[in-house]
């Protein structure tokens, strides 16, 4: 047997998350190895490389705060930055803190063991590696594990299919081909504009309408940027403070109490402005059916004014969920490339995949050929990375066992019988409801905090308490299940997975509430939390 390598902490993952988890564990001078399936660092933006991926959120906001140095010698090109340009970011960040030499890449955990007599837990990879740590930290990502719809006859076909989450590196030419889309979400609605300017002809198969709002991305202006630089501190500590992690605070007000005309104005004005903060022109549309009708019902309209076929504008028209209840989409020239005559709509839920075939997809009704299948198909959110690796805590407790029946954790923090292992982002904390790189600092911030704080007070172990974690999770629920949220078959829901338990995962009360319960506790001596010496 080889002997275990031994370090103070291991991180899973190099994006965003593993990145920061990396330097601010080395900079206690704790011993880190990091594993990282991919072959650079990156993560979502090392792998989402489909035409047209780009964040949602605005670049001077997608961005490390913790460096004043990073945040003003990097220039941002873009109002919203597009995936090869985060990953220019990241790369240089790895390259700026000289993170590579403690990252294995190319290497995928597949087994963590709590060792409970030595309080350490032993890590395996798919390379063979062996490694013992007393911390444990999991930076997988919400939405890395690609899931592709088992749909019968997918392997006969002739012709190349991609997720958009594993686009191949060199890209992939689809000139003067026939492409069938599956899947209308961000990915499908980012990337469907794009594909229909290079193929022959594309096929869409939507199962569900989502709500586009546009993205009017455009160069970042150069007085934009400097001012936001000048003003980082005070703009970032409100976006900590603020419900989402964004600038945009939104309007507190109801749809109900406005009238007509200014309920109007105020959805023409976020529309013009673009972007997933339209959601914040009431206080009640993620609350009120009635309030949440209205802003649909704009959107709905925007899709009739933009799509010249009305049967076509109808069928795009989300009707059996609430806007912002499934991810709002952000676009450029989404509802406006079904007008082209080489761009066709299926409504599968009408005409349902019945097989994909040598040649094609195969509906109820008809036979669609393609060239290439783009599975824009989504993810096994949040829980899937986490129970992709082969956990188990004390007393040989699996993890899948224990979130059999949905996650728990405590904070989303960590889960109780699992001592050590802190999961970043991990269910039941704001995580993709957020700015993530606010959720994420926040995170590895409070993580590296604890680990030092144990550290120095000699304890060997830190736990979520039972209790505390049935408390947390019934507090989750239930302001869950205040808001439309659990209206919708959504991913953070786990709808998108068969057999997946029906849990609402992310939180939903706000990341500047969240931070000050988070701090509240360490300040408390980490209630809700068992150490041990
Ligand atoms: P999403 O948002 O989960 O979208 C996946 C899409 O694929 C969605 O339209 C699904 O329809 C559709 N889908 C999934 N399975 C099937 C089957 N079996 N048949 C037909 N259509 C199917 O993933 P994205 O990659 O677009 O976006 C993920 C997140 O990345 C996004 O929210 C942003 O946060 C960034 P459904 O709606 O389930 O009916």
């Amino acid at each position: 047997m080889t002997p275990q390598a031994r370090y103070d902490a291991v991180v899973v993952g190099a994006g965003f998350a593993g990145l920061y988890m990396l330097h601010r564990l080395r900079g206690l001078g704790l011993s880190v190895r990091v594993f990282e399936t991919g072959d650079g660092v990156g993560g979502t933006w090392y792998w989402n490389r489909y035409p047209g991926a780009r964040c949602d959120v605005e670049s001077m906001q997608y961005s490390y705060s913790f460096s004043p140095e990073l945040e003003q010698e990097w220039e941002w090109t873009e109002r919203y930055p597009s995936q090869p340009e985060i990953l220019r970011y990241l790369e240089h960040v790895a390259d700026r803190f000289d993170l590579r030499r403690d990252i294995r890449f190319g290497t995928r955990v597949t087994r963590a063991a709590y060792d409970e007599t030595e309080h350490v837990w032993r890590v395996e990879t798919d390379r063979g590696d062996r490694v013992a740590a007393r911390h444990l930290v999991t930076a997988v990502g919400c939405l890395s594990a690609a899931r592709v719809p088992d749909f019968p006859g997918a392997a006969s076909f002739r012709g190349p299919s991609h997720h958009t989450g594993r686009w191949p590196h060199e890209g992939v030419d689809l000139t003067g081909l026939r492409v069938a889309v599956i899947g209308t979400g961000s990915s499908g609605i980012q990337s469907i504009p794009i594909i229909a300017e290079q193929a022959a002809h594309v096929t869409v198969f939507q199962r569900t309408p989502n709500y586009s709002v546009p993205a009017w991305n455009r160069p970042l202006e150069p007085e934009y940027q400097s001012w936001v630089k000048a003003n980082y501190p005070g703009l970032r500590r409100a976006m900590r403070e603020s419900h989402t992690g964004l600038l945009d605070p939104g309007n507190p007000g109801s749809a109900l109490e406005a009238g007509d005309e200014e309920r109007a104005r105020e959805f023409e004005a976020r529309w013009a402005k673009g972007g997933v903060t339209f959601l914040g022109a009431y206080g009640d549309i993620g609350i009120s059916s009635e309030a949440n009708e209205h802003a649909a019902e704009f959107v709905r309209a925007k899709i009739r004014e933009i799509v010249a076929d009305p049967e076509v504008a109808e069928k795009l028209s989300p009707r059996n969920h609430p806007l912002g209840t499934k991810r709002i989409c952000v676009d450029t020239g989404y509802y406006a490339t079904f007008n082209r005559p080489d761009v066709t709509l299926v409504d599968v839920r009408e005409d349902p995949i019945v097989e994909i075939t040598p040649t094609g997809v195969r509906t109820a009704a008809a036979e669609h050929p393609a060239d290439v299948i783009v599975y824009a198909t989504g993810y096994d959110a949040m829980t899937g990375p986490l129970l992709a690796i082969d956990i188990t805590g004390k007393g040989g407790l699996s993890l899948r066992r224990k979130w059999e029946a949905g996650p728990r954790t405590y904070l989303g923090l960590m889960t109780a019988g699992f001592p050590n292992l802190f999961t970043v982002t991990g269910p039941g904390s704001p995580s993709v409801l957020s700015n993530m790189i606010v959720s994420i600092e926040q995170h590895v911030e409070w993580i590296a905090d604890c680990v030092a704080r144990l550290r120095a007070g000699g304890v060997a172990a830190i736990d979520a308490d039972p209790l505390a974690e049935d408390a947390w999770m019934a507090h989750v629920n239930e302001i869950a299940g205040q808001t439309l949220f659990v209206r919708a078959d959504s991913w953070y829901l786990g709808a998108n997975i068969p057999g997946k338990p029906r849990v609402f995962m992310p939180y939903v009360g706000g990341v500047g509430v969240y931070r000050e319960k988070c701090d509240q506790v360490a300040a408390a001596g980490y209630e809700g939390f068992v150490l041990s010496s």
